[in-house]
């Protein structure tokens, strides 16, 4: 899987060159190529924005310097475009897998009051939202979407934990306990200790199954 993401702040991307999402590029899985959009200014001061046609308040990103490093990228024909934008659909597991099976993802990412209207309609095929309420730019999200899909693009993670996890059942996760067995007085669940294999599947279902009734009874409804 290959992301090219489009910004004005390429240095908010360090993140992302370490932990898992650094490994998997290491190992080849995923390559992440971060553009900085002021490379594409024509202006001697290096100006991407302008007043906005009609007035009000800020600056709006202009379009060819958006299009001008779009069209720097290699095999962009291919690629989906997605705009992070809180005008978007919002992101949810199954998004995230089905954005999994892309080959290509241009990530653009805006800031200040937007960017103008004529090159997203040229350029972005898909509006995405993480969420509803409103950030300073699509940067975060833009980590957010990388984050989420990579983990489904083959050998990044292992098999066990991609099925065992949240959502993919439907449900929410089951508790987990750890060494020591006493802490704070507190022990851990008798039946984890009991090496019954088939007793632990079940007593982790029911309480997956409840945990999910009590927080999020919207995804039983499912
Ligand atoms: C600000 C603004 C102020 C006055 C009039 C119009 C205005 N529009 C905006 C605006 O939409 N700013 C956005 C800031 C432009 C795109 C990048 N920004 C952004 C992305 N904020 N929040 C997101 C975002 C993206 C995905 N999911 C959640 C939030």
């Amino acid at each position: 899987m290959r992301f090219d993401v489009l910004t004005l702040f390429p240095e908010m991307f360090a993140p992302i060159q370490t932990s898992i999402l650094g490994r998997a590029q290491e190992k080849g899985k995923i390559q992440i190529s971060i553009i900085d959009i002021r490379n594409f200014s024509k202006d001697k001061h290096k100006k991407v924005d302008d007043t906005p046609y009609g007035g009000g308040a800020g600056m709006v990103i202009r379009p060819d310097v958006i299009y001008d490093a779009y069209s720097s990228i290699e095999g962009r024909q291919k690629a989906k475009v997605i705009y992070l934008s809180p005008k978007g659909t919002t992101l949810n597991q199954e998004k995230v897998k089905s954005l999994a099976k892309e080959e290509h993802l241009i990530l653009l990412c805006g800031h200040y009051e937007g960017i103008d209207q004529r090159v997203l309609d040229e350029i972005v095929e898909e509006e995405i939202s993480i969420g509803d309420y409103v950030l300073t730019g699509g940067e975060l999200p833009s980590m957010v979407l990388m984050d989420s899909v990579s983990r489904y693009v083959e050998g990044v993670l292992t098999k066990e934990s991609i099925e065992e996890e949240t959502f993919s059942n439907q449900l929410l996760e089951y508790p987990q306990y750890t060494r020591p067995e006493t802490f704070l007085g507190k022990k851990v669940p008798e039946v984890l200790l009991s090496g019954h294999h088939e007793k632990i599947h079940e007593w982790r279902e029911e309480q997956a199954r409840n945990l999910t009734k009590q927080k999020r009874p919207d995804l039983l409804k499912k």
